[in-house]
């Protein structure tokens, strides 16, 4: 645009608007406050963002937590301290999960800090740097705009620092600053562009790499959930058909590697892997493991950890044994790699044999007690109905272990929240997921306890008209607390799940509720879950308190004993 057509007045509300719709944002994820309300008005002008309201602020973190794994980057606008402290708890989760969620905060006018007044909001002291100060910790980039003519240079490093370390970025805003006068932007590519790899980093790592794999016989890939995040997801599989090897993935890559795929060998993690991947995981004598997370509950608290020297190639480096390099991007050396590797498929063959016989699944009669095993085979059913535009969300709880040992179709996506964690995750996240991709069907598998910590955004699936598919699995309480350590604590008040969507639907929803205490009336709550178009189904689904998954059991069994070993001494003769 001609500068002489542009209009007059540009701000620092405006920059930050324009910015994110340049990165890609298409709706910002809000709560309204009154540190962020003109703000708000700025964005909500942009012709290319769409607001998005939210019933709390965990939630409206966890929307855009969502938003970020269908789209990429995501904004989440919220008000100083009671609103950003809560919207602290889903940027911890993107974090960790490596989503560059970008949060916003209103936050007092830059006069009442030299005034030394007490603000509403605020701890009611006169230090205004604390929420700045917490947000440095959990984001990889936290700006504080004191002065309009330092809002370009610190938004666009924000958003930049988030965007290349696939992490959330912090900026705040003061209430008095989001309609001051601003230039406008210059050229996004100055925000957006990737640092290419080291070309003399790149060289040697793949020098270092057929070294590695040099006189390995049995070698195998592990793949783990960063790698979707680094965008490396075709070179991965380029690299896999060039050496013809098994493919394990990580519980939180499930999806990542097509599970149809015949290299394809399951779900790694030691003792609970699926499709018997365990057995040649630990037969191989070489792993090439890429994007893989080694935590306390990938290792089935620790009892599961690969012991042969590994190969790791991350989002911006490589490691072997002995060697380290950085700046070096993930689909870069995977497609050095796959130019380099010989063909060796000894692991596919021996995984052949090894391979466990299929599991014969029983069908349950339409008059019996529902059960934990006959609501997974008929989430099987649905899942495999309309695979190719079906997203599965796996809340935490046994809703891990019976969605990782579903088998994803062509097609169908998993996402799962493992590394952070958070139960009541997954009703929000698929609602922001839901808003970037409303043509997908979106299933989510949840417990009663999770259920409980944040199903106000169920009312925001009526609101927006998203065909969600809730299956929630009562069972009273928190049963995988339960099968660790039992005590009163782990029992919940029960509720009416399906009667609560009659509240949320109000006078003008389209929601379902629906009860299923048989395999037949789940048979036909999930018939009229698939043709309502017009918002979410509830289904609730009664099973006993202890009826969970051999995994389940297993894994607490290791995991407990992880979190309960005796401390070390501490250097100190102690
Ligand atoms: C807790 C967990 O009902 O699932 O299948 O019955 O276990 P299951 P529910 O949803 O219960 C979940 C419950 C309490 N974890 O068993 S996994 C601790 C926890 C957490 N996140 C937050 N608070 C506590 N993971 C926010
Ligand atoms: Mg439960």
């Amino acid at each position: 645009m001609a500068l002489s057509m542009q209009p007059k007045r540009f701000t620092v509300g405006d920059y930050l608007a324009e910015r994110l719709a340049q990165i890609g944002i298409r709706h910002h994820f809000v709560v309204p406050g009154d540190y962020n309300l003109v703000l708000l008005d700025k964005l909500q002008a942009h012709p290319d963002l769409t607001e998005i309201g939210c019933t709390n602020e965990l939630n409206c973190s966890m929307a855009a937590e969502g938003y970020a794994r269908a789209n990429g980057p995501s904004a989440c606008v919220v008000t100083y301290s009671v609103g950003a402290l809560s919207a602290f708890n889903g940027t911890g989760s993107a974090y960790s999960e490596n989503l560059p969620l970008i949060l916003i905060s209103g936050s007092p006018n830059t006069n009442d800090l030299s005034e030394n007044h007490i603000l509403h909001h605020t701890l009611g002291t006169t230090d205004y740097t604390y929420q700045y100060e917490m947000a440095k910790k959990i984001t990889c980039c936290a700006v504080s705009i004191f002065r309009a003519e330092e809002a370009p240079r610190l938004i666009d490093r924000a958003l930049r620092a988030a965007l290349l370390a696939r992490k959330p970025a912090y900026i705040e805003v003061p209430s008095n600053l989001a309609n001051a006068a601003c230039v406008r932007p210059g050229p996004i590519s100055a925000v957006v562009d990737p640092v290419a790899s080291d070309a003399a980093a790149l060289d040697a790592a793949g020098k270092c790499a057929a070294e590695y794999l040099s006189g390995k016989l049995k070698p195998i890939i592990l793949v783990g959930p960063k790698l979707r995040r680094a965008g490396a997801e075709k070179e991965l599989l380029e690299l896999a058909e060039a050496m013809g090897c098994a493919v394990a993935v990580q519980p939180a890559a499930k999806g990542m590697f097509p599970e149809d795929h015949k290299q394809f060998v399951g779900i790694f993690w030691g003792q609970v892997s699926t499709c018997g991947a365990d057995a040649i995981v630990h037969w191989a004598d070489a792993m090439i493991c890429v994007g893989t997370v080694f935590n306390d509950y990938s290792t089935v608290g620790w009892t599961a950890m690969p012991d042969i020297p590994l190969m790791t190639a991350e989002m911006d480096h490589v490691t072997f044994p002995g060697a380290h390099f950085s700046r070096v991007r993930l689909s870069e050396f995977l497609t050095s790699l796959s130019s380099q590797v010989n063909f060796n498929d000894t692991t596919l063959v021996e995984y052949g044999r090894l391979r466990p016989d299929p599991v014969l699944v029983h069908n349950a009669k339409s008059g019996d007690a529902l059960t934990r095993k006959e609501v997974s085979r008929q989430v099987q059913g649905l899942l495999n109905s309309e695979a190719d535009r079906t997203t599965l969300f796996v809340e935490t709880g046994d809703s891990w272990f019976n969605g990782i040992q579903l088998q994803l179709p062509p097609g169908a996506q998993f996402e799962i929240e493992m590394q952070w964690g958070h139960i009541g995750w997954s009703l929000p996240a698929a609602f922001g997921y839901a808003i970037r991709h409303p043509e997908r069907r979106i299933i989510i598998m949840i417990g009663d306890g999770s259920f409980q910590v944040t199903a106000q955004e169920i009312s925001q699936m009526v609101r927006y008209k998203l065909p969600i598919i809730i299956v929630l699995v009562n069972n009273r309480g928190y049963t995988i607390e339960v099968e660790i350590h039992d005590g009163s604590y782990n029992k919940i008040k029960n509720w009416d799940y399906a009667m609560l969507i009659q509240a949320f639907n109000s006078t003008d929803g389209k929601a379902k509720g629906l009860l299923a205490n048989t395999a037949g009336e789940f048979t036909d709550a999930v018939k009229v879950a698939t043709k309502n178009l017009e918002g979410p189904t509830l289904i609730e689904c009664t099973i006993d308190q202890d009826d969970c998954s051999k995994e389940l059991i297993t894994w607490g069994h290791f995991v407990a004993a992880a979190n309960g070993r005796p401390p070390r001494g501490t250097g100190r003769g102690d």
